[in-house]
């Protein structure tokens, strides 16, 4: 019999990146890593939480601006929904879009399957095809059963941020590329701000987002047969103002050897893996990078604190 990790091409190759980021001087852990089946459901708390604004923020733009944004895209068109995760966001505009075809993408592929079919029910005159995909490489290509007229690739919640602004580029050119003809994308963009308000969202107060964070070092070993202890670690989530971004890691309480299949590292007390990055863009910015990215910014969505915007771009 087969043995206890997937052995599939994909996780071959995730296995291999989480292992090179353990193992790396400054050790990290990309934030894919984060959504496992656990991770999701964290990050749906997450959303619910006081602190944690973008979401809600997010949601009462598309709330308010609904209309006009659905009449800017128009309806009939191949919506591509990348980090798709339990598919609300994408949901709620179905009434507005009518889309001709859906197909949410994430990495956290079981997740998304339960989603969808529970979607299927309730929207059945929308064909739906679901990927359990990771885009956050260079080399991501969406499947032939992907429409190719009008995509429009949904990529809301700031997600962009995960990137740095050289990688968010190549990553917009990656999907400006495959947009077709008549494409657009419709993205939602964390705004800078108040550094207060950046820390309680990245650290609350119940400590939901700590668990969110801790809970990659159990993914780390299910993936890895790792031991992390993960009492012997402790979240930190702080607004970084020189470098415009939110950082997540996880700081060692005391030191300690990890060992894995095949591997092993020291983490000394107080060493940190760098878990997240979240970087926030100020509106001209983040219309700039799009415009580099190939796309023309037709319309620009704020809430009344300039808080988060939401921008469509025609490819
Ligand atoms: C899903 C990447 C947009 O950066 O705000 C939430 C993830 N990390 N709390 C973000 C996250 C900590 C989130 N994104």
């Amino acid at each position: 019999m087969g043995s206890m990790f997937d052995t599939s091409a994909e996780a071959l190759r995730l296995r291999a990146e989480l292992e090179a980021g353990l193992r790396a001087r400054d050790a990290c852990i990309s934030p894919k890593f984060l959504y496992d089946a656990l991770g999701s459901k964290l990050f749906e708390a997450i959303c619910e939480l006081p602190e944690y604004y973008p979401t809600r923020t997010e949601a009462a733009i598309f709330e308010r601006h609904g209309g006009e944004i659905a009449r800017a895209i128009g309806t009939g068109t191949t919506l591509v929904d990348l980090g798709a995760g339990n598919c609300a966001k994408a949901a709620r505009l179905f009434p507005l879009l009518h889309p001709a075809q859906y197909v949410p993408v994430d990495i956290s592929a079981d997740f998304l399957q339960d989603a969808v079919e529970r979607l299927r029910q309730r929207f059945r005159h929308i064909e739906m095809n679901a990927l359990g995909m990771d885009f956050s490489g260079g080399d991501w290509q969406l499947p032939d059963i992907v429409r190719h007229e009008r995509r429009l690739f949904f990529y809301p919640g700031s997600s962009i941020g995960n990137f740095t602004p050289d990688d968010a580029l190549l990553f917009l050119r990656r999907v400006r590329a495959q947009c077709g003809a008549d494409g657009g994308i419709l993205i939602g963009i964390d705004l800078a701000k108040d550094g207060a308000v950046l820390d309680a969202a990245y650290d609350d107060a119940l400590g939901v987002t700590a668990a969110f964070n801790l809970n990659v070092l159990r993914h780390a070993n299910r993936l890895l047969g790792a031991d992390f202890d993960i009492r012997a670690w402790r979240h930190h989530g702080f607004y970084n103002e020189r470098e415009g971004r939110v950082e997540m890691h996880l700081e060692a309480r005391s030191a300690q050897q990890v060992v894995w299949q095949g591997g092993s590292r020291r983490f000394e007390a107080g060493e940190c893996i760098h878990t997240e990055n979240s970087y926030k863009y100020r509106p001209a910015a983040a219309v700039g990078l799009l415009e580099q990215a190939g796309f023309a910014a037709a319309g620009v969505w704020t809430d009344e604190r300039g808080w988060f915007a939401v921008i469509h771009a025609r490819a």
